[in-house]
This record gives structure tokens, C-alpha cells and sequence, in this order.
């Protein structure tokens, strides 16, 4: 036999003051409880936010009333009630309630403060994350996701990309030994991806644009804000288009998300107070020798073909505060895959995508000469013969072609202004967290 399943005529959110004299039912969770004696206010929250249920208690019967003194947060109940304009109420509305069911009960007392009026620090908040994500403010970073990820597959589609789904037990690194997850396969060993790289590029060979969306691994030893083992990549690859090509569908699909998000998530953003405004095309551009030059000014140099550091990011970021690429990196501070420059081969055509201080993709034009590939993975004292699989892929057409890979988490911080990207990831991973 079936089961009888709860049903709701109204979403919280939906309890407006139009209804004004209707019976309404909600299912949800208990958020928070007030009671003032004589009257008892139930915070109920579902998926679309909070509505207020007033207990009168002067009219109720006894055993409602008992039913009601039972109730704590975090229970799952359904009522029915009276909707009566409330300018008081945070909706400007109210449901008088005249029914009440338990459906679930949550334990008492609860570990964690989900109305989050008592604050916590970030690693309790960790520790508790499914009562943690339950306050609104929290899982509205979750919403805002969500359109991220659907606004990037919209313009992909649009740009006549394809979605692919690549390997995530690989045999060899992409992206720099060090920080590869060893896992055991079988009798022999193999590694976590650290990103799609050499697949992407194969595949232009047979779609031309392609895209993916997906979790990728680093064993980053370093406890950064900006760093987790698990991250989602959002990583293209196009022939027939070099650094240029790729980094204007990047600041497009930027520009996108934000109109999308702007439009769809207006309620999420106003809970988050963040006032989000599309960026203006195009993004600047500044080379890597321009950068240095800049940090130069600012007193800190570094050495010609040395990689950023926190410190010199800081410093670039304090003047640069929003979007940003830097180009033409030195080719040895750039993985094995990334074209030289043909008129100075000691410079690439490589960039970054940067907000003020912080690297949110980075990407380039592709070595597309089998040769010159090999001698690339010799330099950086890679095995040639292990990438003897990847190689012969440029004897049989292999374009030009680019592309870059972009941090969703990365893009969330920005959009949602979260300092610490454990923030917006559900259930984070880095070298002092494996669970929840
Ligand atoms: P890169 O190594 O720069 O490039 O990574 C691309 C982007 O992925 C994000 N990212 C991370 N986010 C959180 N935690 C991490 N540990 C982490 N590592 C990387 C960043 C970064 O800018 N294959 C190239 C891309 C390409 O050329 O197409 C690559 O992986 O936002």
C-alpha cells in the first residue's frame, strides 16, 4: 500500500498578505519558539524561508495546547492555521494556528544554535554543518549555486560547447606532482585528478568546445582560505582559439552569472546583504611583467619568473579590487602544456583571472606541436614516456586550441563575499577535515 505522505498548500514564502482570511497548511522545521505567555510564536522554516504561526492560547483546547508545550526546534511539523495580515511579522503576515502534527522529532537539547543568534566560530560550524546549512542566511550560498551552475551550462550551450565527462583516476600528473592523492588501483597504483587537462585537449580533436564541470583533487599540504583538497573546476577547452579567444568567453561567462543570479536570486542576495553589480566588459588586462613593475613601485620585488605569492597578490589586490586578467606569465612558471611565446619563448601565452587579490581561473593557448610538448615535459623532468598515451593523440590532427579552468568555490566567495571558502562548500575537505 501507498503511504499517506504529508502535503502543503502554501510554501513559508508564499504566505503573503493577499491571503489575508484563508486556511493555509505548512510542513517544515521548527526554527524558533517564542513564548510570551499568552501568546506563542512558532518560527516555521521550509525550503523557501520562514513564516510566522501564532498560538493564541486563550482559545485553544487543553490538548492542543499540551501538543503545542511538546513541541522544540527543529521538529518537523505540519500545520493548519488562519492567515491574518501581521504588520509585527517579518512577511507582515501570520498563520493563527488551529492545527498541529508532529512529523519528526529532533533531539533535545540540540548541539548547535541553528537561528544562529549565538555565534560560532567556522570549524563548529563544520563540525554541525547539516543544523549549520538549516539557517537561511547559510544555505542561500547553496541557491546561489545553483544558478551559478545552471547559468554557466546555459552559456556554454549557447556557445556551442559540449558537456564531457573525463577521468577522475588518472596515471599521471597535470598540474604538479606534489599535491596528487595516491590511490590503490587494483595491483598497481594510480592518482586522484587535479583537473580534466590532457583529456580537455584531446577532446578537441572530436567536438572542438567542450566543457566540464566537476570535483577535482589536490593534497594541498598548505591550511589556506582559499584552498581545499576537493574543488569544482569549471574547465573548457576550444580549438581554432588562442589565450584571447578564451579569456573573452571567460569575462562573458562571468558577466552572465552575474545576470542570472542578479535576476533569480534577488531574495538570497538581500538575506546575505550583498548588493551585486555586473562587471564591466572588458575586464582589464595587465601582462606579468606590468605586475611586477607594479609591485616594484610598491616596494616588494620579485624575481623575473617567480610565481605570486599570498603577499605579492595582497599588494597587487589593494589596487586592483575587482576583475582582472594578468597575462604572459614566464613559461617555467607555467605547467608543461602551456604554449611559449613564439617571439620570446621565455614568456607564454598564459593568464589569470583574478579579483583583487585572489586567482579565480587561470588558462592559455595549448602547445599543439607533439615536439615541442616533449620537450616541455623534459624541461619540467617529467617521464616522457608515461605521457606516451596523451602524445600520440598531436600524430593524428592536433589543432590549435585553448582554454582555461575556472574555481566555482573560488567564484562563490566573490559573489557571496565569503572570506574562507569552506564557506561555500557544502561539506569541505582539506588536511584536518574528512568528515561530516
Ligand atoms: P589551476 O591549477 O590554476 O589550473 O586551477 C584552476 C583554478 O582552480 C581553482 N583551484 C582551487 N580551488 C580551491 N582549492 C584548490 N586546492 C584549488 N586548486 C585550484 C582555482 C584555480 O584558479 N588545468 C589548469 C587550467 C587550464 O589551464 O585549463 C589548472 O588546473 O580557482
Amino acid at each position: 500500500m501507498r503511504r499517506n505522505l504529508p502535503s502543503r498548500s502554501h510554501y513559508a514564502a508564499e504566505v503573503k498578505p493577499e491571503l489575508d482570511g484563508s486556511r493555509v497548511s505548512l510542513i517544515g522545521w521548527v526554527h524558533e519558539i517564542r513564548d510570551l505567555g499568552g501568546i506563542k510564536f512558532i518560527l516555521l522554516r521550509d525550503v523557501s524561508g520562514i513564516c510566522q504561526v501564532t498560538v493564541r492560547k486563550e482559545n485553544l483546547p487543553q490538548q492542543l495546547l499540551e501538543k503545542i508545550e511538546d513541541i522544540g526546534s527543529e521538529d518537523v511539523v505540519y500545520v493548519e492555521g488562519l492567515v491574518k495580515n501581521q504588520p509585527k511579522a517579518r512577511l507582515g503576515v501570520e498563520v493563527i494556528l488551529e492545527k498541529i502534527d508532529i512529523l519528526s522529532r529532533a533531539s533535545r537539547p540540540l548541539p548547535y544554535d541553528v537561528t544562529g543568534k549565538v555565534s560560532a566560530g567556522i570549524d563548529t560550524r563544520l563540525d554541525h554543518r547539516i543544523l549549520d546549512l538549516r539557517n537561511p542566511e547559510n544555505n542561500a550560498i547553496f541557491k546561489i549555486a545553483d544558478t551559478v551552475l545552471a547559468a554557466a551550462r546555459e552559456f556554454f550551450r549557447m556557445n556551442n560547447f559540449i558537456e564531457v565527462r573525463t577521468p577522475r583516476i588518472i596515471v599521471t600528473a597535470t598540474e604538479g606532482g606534489a599535491a596528487l592523492f595516491e590511490v590503490k588501483y587494483f595491483d598497481s597504483k594510480a592518482y586522484l585528478a587535479q583537473s580534466p587537462q590532457l583529456y580537455k585537449e584531446e577532446l578537441v580533436t572530436v567536438f572542438e568546445r567542450v566543457f566540464e564541470i566537476g570535483p577535482f583533487f589536490r593534497a594541498e599540504e598548505s591550511h589556506t582560505r582559499r584552498h581545499v583538497s576537493e574543488f569544482t573546476s569549471i574547465d573548457i577547452e576550444a580549438a581554432f582559439l588562442d589565450l584571447y579567444g578564451v579569456m573573452e568567453i571567460l569575462e562573458r561567462l562571468i558577466v552572465h552569472i552575474y545576470k542570472r543570479v542578479i535576476e533569480e536570486r534577488s531574495k538570497e542576495l538581500e538575506l546575505l546583504s550583498i548588493d551585486l553589480k555586473v562587471p564591466e566588459l572588458p575586464f582589464p588586462r595587465y601582462t606579468y611583467d606590468d605586475m611586477l613593475k607594479e609591485l616594484k613601485d610598491s616596494g616588494m620585488e620579485l624575481e623575473w619568473g617567480e610565481d605570486f605569492g599570498t603577499e605579492h597578490l595582497r599588494i597587487l589586490g589593494e589596487k586592483h579590487k575587482g576583475y582582472y586578467f594578468i597575462t604572459h606569465f614566464p613559461t617555467k612558471s607555467k605547467p608543461f602544456y602551456i604554449q611559449p611565446c613564439e617571439d620570446n619563448p621565455e614568456l607564454s601565452e598564459s593568464f589569470d583571472l583574478m579579483y583583487s587579490w585572489i586567482e579565480l581561473a587561470s588558462g592559455g593557448t595549448r602547445i599543439s606541436d607533439r615536439k615541442l610538448l616533449e620537450k616541455r615535459l623534459i624541461e619540467q623532468g617529467l617521464n616522457v614516456k608515461a605521457f606516451e598515451y596523451h602524445l600520440k593523440v598531436y600524430d593524428y590532427g592536433m589543432p590549435i586550441h585553448a582554454g582555461w579552468g575556472l574555481g566555482l568555490e573560488r567564484l562563490l566567495m566573490v559573489l557571496v563575499n565569503k572570506n574562507n571558502i569552506r564557506e561555500v562548500i557544502l561539506f569541505p575537505r582539506d588536511k584536518f577535515r574528512l568528515t561530516p
